[in-house]
């Protein structure tokens, strides 16, 4: 892998690069842009009614990977791997607590590659850790070493709505209490995530004129759903439809295939209620795919999309029923797999790419792109050629080292019943051969 990575590089850094349909022309920015707990409904990945024009209208302008995965279906194991560029079980993010420098205190982030080569660096809002919506308008868990500056807004959201939410599940914290609040008054630009895009372009516009890495991480569509009502008026609670689940497939499947959802089913609230959770949840995802809009249009605006790289990504999944389940930390399909798109300047666009790829592997993407250093030891591959070629075989391997969710699964699987029959072969391959959660087989 390592050997592929490098020979990347070379290609970007020689002049044989200049024959290369993907290679810049000059240092490009890259514009991260980071979403909290969405899956992949969005009408680009064939939702029959969700709305999201914007991150739709990046697909168009890209490449839309179809088989992306996480390193581990929750926040900061996953969010640390992608900014490492090193699985779980070597950055030793298991947890929301564990910052990865108390075990690689020198280890090189992804933008902190870019800081190296000259870029300016900045975030707004959540990219490392942090409790969503608990540390709003603070750091976090952040990585001070990442930043040049940091921009960590509250909206109203966060600072006045929070005592009017309609709280489904009480004794959970506010982040997973199946929690929702249709805004009848605010605008999108009182919303916290409305402030992360004004932020945003307020960076664009002061640092156009050098290379630099933007990373703008939302906040929705994690729980709380709340946004303004217009974003839940596009959406009718007859469409939200649970999927259909029996005590007769209950009882096939092992309690730990069941243990992220507590109590089972959609958390103990009513089916009812889930279906509305479901509408808020995908209002959420309509409001912030807007705000996500906004930024690419002040990207257009000043002139910079030509000589950008784009980057959409999405923590982990969500499940909205599916089983039962609700949230995340499944090793399910709807929990591991995330949206992700990638533009580039000069790779083909309006394509999806159907290989399996995981979030490890933007690190090497990116440098790979920028002509930046990296450092060694990164863990991903450069999706590089799926750029040119989204349907292009053998850029990836197959891995057989275990990753962290595997890990946790067979932890948490005592090991006769790891020799149960689970109906999903992701699970059971996860389980029973502790692979990493993502690829099975890499083409
Ligand atoms: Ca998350």
């Amino acid at each position: 892998m390592r050997a592929f990575h490098l020979l990347g590089l070379l290609v970007a850094l020689s002049p044989l690069g200049a024959a290369d349909p993907v290679a810049p022309t000059r240092k490009p920015n890259v514009l991260f842009i980071a979403v909290d707990d969405m899956n992949n409904d969005l009408a680009c990945y064939g939702h029959p009614f969700v709305k999201s024009p914007n991150i739709d209208r990046l697909a168009a302008r890209g490449v839309r990977f179809d088989k992306a995965y996480c390193q581990m279906p929750w926040c900061s194991p996953s969010r640390a791997s992608l900014m490492t560029g090193l699985r779980p079980d070597t950055t030793r993010v298991m947890d929301l607590n564990y910052d990865f420098r108390q075990g690689m205190p020198n280890v090189v982030t992804l933008p902190q590659a870019f800081r190296k080569a000259g870029y300016y660096a900045a975030r707004v809002g959540k990219i490392y850790h942090y409790g969503n919506p608990g540390d709003i308008g603070t750091s976090g868990l952040d990585d001070s070493a990442s930043w040049q500056e940091v921009v960590n807004p509250a909206g109203r959201d966060k600072t006045s709505l929070e005592r009017d939410i309609l709280i489904m599940k009480p004794t959970s914290g506010l982040g997973s209490s199946m929690s929702l609040l249709a805004d009848k008054t605010g605008k999108d630009e009182d919303h916290t995530d409305g402030k992360v895009a004004t932020e945003a372009i307020k960076l664009l516009e002061a640092h156009k004129d050098k290379p630099f890495f933007l990373a703008v991480g939302f906040y929705k569509p994690h729980c709380p759903w709340v946004a303004p009502q217009k974003w839940f008026d596009m959406y009718k609670l007859k469409d939200e439809v649970l999927p259909p689940i029996t005590a007769e497939w209950k009882a096939t499947v092992p309690d730990v295939a069941l243990a992220s959802t507590k109590p089972w089913p959609y958390k103990g609230v009513t089916a009812e209620e889930a279906r509305q959770c479901r509408l808020a949840y995908h209002a959420t995802i309509s409001f912030v795919d807007a705000q996500i809009g906004r930024v690419v249009d002040a990207l257009d605006r000043l002139g910079l999309a030509d000589n950008t790289i784009i980057v959409f990504w999405s923590d982990h999944g969500y499940h909205l029923g599916e089983h039962g389940l609700w949230m995340k930390q499944s090793c399910y399909e709807e929990s591991t797999r995330v949206p992700l798109i990638i533009v580039a300047p000069k790779a083909v666009a309006g394509k999806a790419s159907p290989r399996t790829v995981e979030l490890v592997d933007l690190y090497p993407t990116l440098t790979d792109l920028a002509g930046v250093a990296a450092p060694a030891g990164l863990q991903g591959v450069s999706l590089r050629p799926l750029l040119a070629d989204p349907w292009r075989r053998g850029i990836a391997r197959r891995i057989r080292r275990s990753s962290a969710a595997a890990s946790m699964a067979c932890r948490a699987i005592p090991s006769a019943q790891n020799a149960g029959a689970i109906p999903n072969g992701r699970v059971v391959r996860m389980a029973l051969n502790c692979m990493t959660m993502t690829p099975i087989r890499r083409r």
